[in-house]
């Protein structure tokens, strides 16, 4: 954990300070120095896997950054899958972005090794809100915790979240502008509720799933699969499960909500086949989720 926090914090800095220095830009870039320029995304990558192998504990680690599992060192004990920079349409104007992270632990019973977890064998998972200075932590069965960086760089004032059971402060996150991408369950579902809650959406999952913590209600990025090109079509959704659905998921669940995917399977039980894999996410306060999931269920009987 403590190689977790010491990489947010350096890309916490990083991002707030390259902009000034001139050194965020896109790859293959050049600085007012004439020097290459690289992606925020890579140098968070970097930074993340220094520590991650300084520390000696991380067997493999699964990063959006690279294609493959990444070994770290032979004799650790954790797996780590993480995402150093999600939402990286945001760091063009220093708008804030993620860095979310799942731990499991190795089996130290027998010869089983595998490193693709589902979510329900996390040990931990997290996410810290780039440049806010905010890191909100679920340990399994022990709650989800919010701290805040102070003024000496430590994360302290842990305060225990808990979704509030009270509607009035409830908002939906989603992207507006795909609705008309969505099925027909989940457009008609948007219909008949997104009157009675606040819209909120930011762009990067951390920040929008910040506020769905913080106030209740539900963040969800649906299949995409009524596209005008069908190309773009997203039938199994857009964001990743290991790294990105998984860790919400926990944080939601030990918080008191949950979270299920297009055919209403609990992200938490899914178990992955391939570390990049993408999954559809409906996250958030249990009764929204739950209703959502009936509408889900229902459409796919009628379709079957
Ligand atoms: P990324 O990993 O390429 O940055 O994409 C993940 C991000 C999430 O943070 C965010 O919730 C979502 O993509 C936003 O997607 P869109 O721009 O389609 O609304
Ligand atoms: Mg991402």
């Amino acid at each position: 954990m403590d190689a977790l926090i010491s990489a947010a914090k350096h890309i916490e800095h990083y991002y707030l300070t390259g902009t000034l220095k001139g050194n965020i830009g896109l790859s293959g870039s050049v600085n007012v120095h004439g020097e290459d320029v690289m992606q925020m995304d890579q140098i968070a990558q970097e930074i993340t896997i220094h520590y991650l192998q300084a520390s000696g504990r991380v067997i493999h680690a699964i990063s959006e950054e690279a294609n493959k599992i990444i070994p770290i060192s032979l004799d650790g004990r954790y797996f780590v899958y993480f995402d150093p920079l999600d939402g990286s349409s945001n760091v063009p104007h220093g708008l804030p972005v993620g860095f979310m992270f799942g731990v499991a632990r190795k089996n130290l019973d027998g010869p089983e090794d595998n490193h693709l977890r589902a979510g329900k064998d996390y040990i931990a998972a997290g996410m810290f809100v780039i440049p806010t200075g905010t890191f909100t932590l679920a340990l399994r069965d022990a709650g989800t915790w919010r701290f805040h960086l102070d003024e000496t760089m430590e994360f302290v004032r842990p305060t225990r979240m808990n979704l509030p059971d009270e509607p009035k402060s409830w908002e939906l996150s989603f992207n507006s502008a795909n609705r008309l991408t969505y099925s027909k369950s989940v457009q008609d579902w948007i219909g008949q509720n997104e009157t009675k809650y606040a819209f909120r959406y930011i762009g990067a999952l951390a920040a929008d799933f910040h506020r769905t913590i913080s106030n209740g209600g539900m963040f969800m990025y649906p299949a995409i699969i009524n596209h005008p090109d069908p190309k773009k079509n997203r039938p199994d959704g857009k964001l990743r499960l290991m790294y990105e659905a998984a860790v919400v998921a926990l944080i939601c669940q030990e918080a008191g909500g949950s979270a299920v995917d297009e055919s209403g399977n609990l992200i938490l039980e899914i178990q992955p086949k391939e570390p990049h894999q993408t999954t559809a996410l409906y996250v958030g306060s249990k009764p929204l989720v739950e209703n959502i999931t009936q509408a889900l269920m229902l459409a796919k009987s009628v379709a079957n």
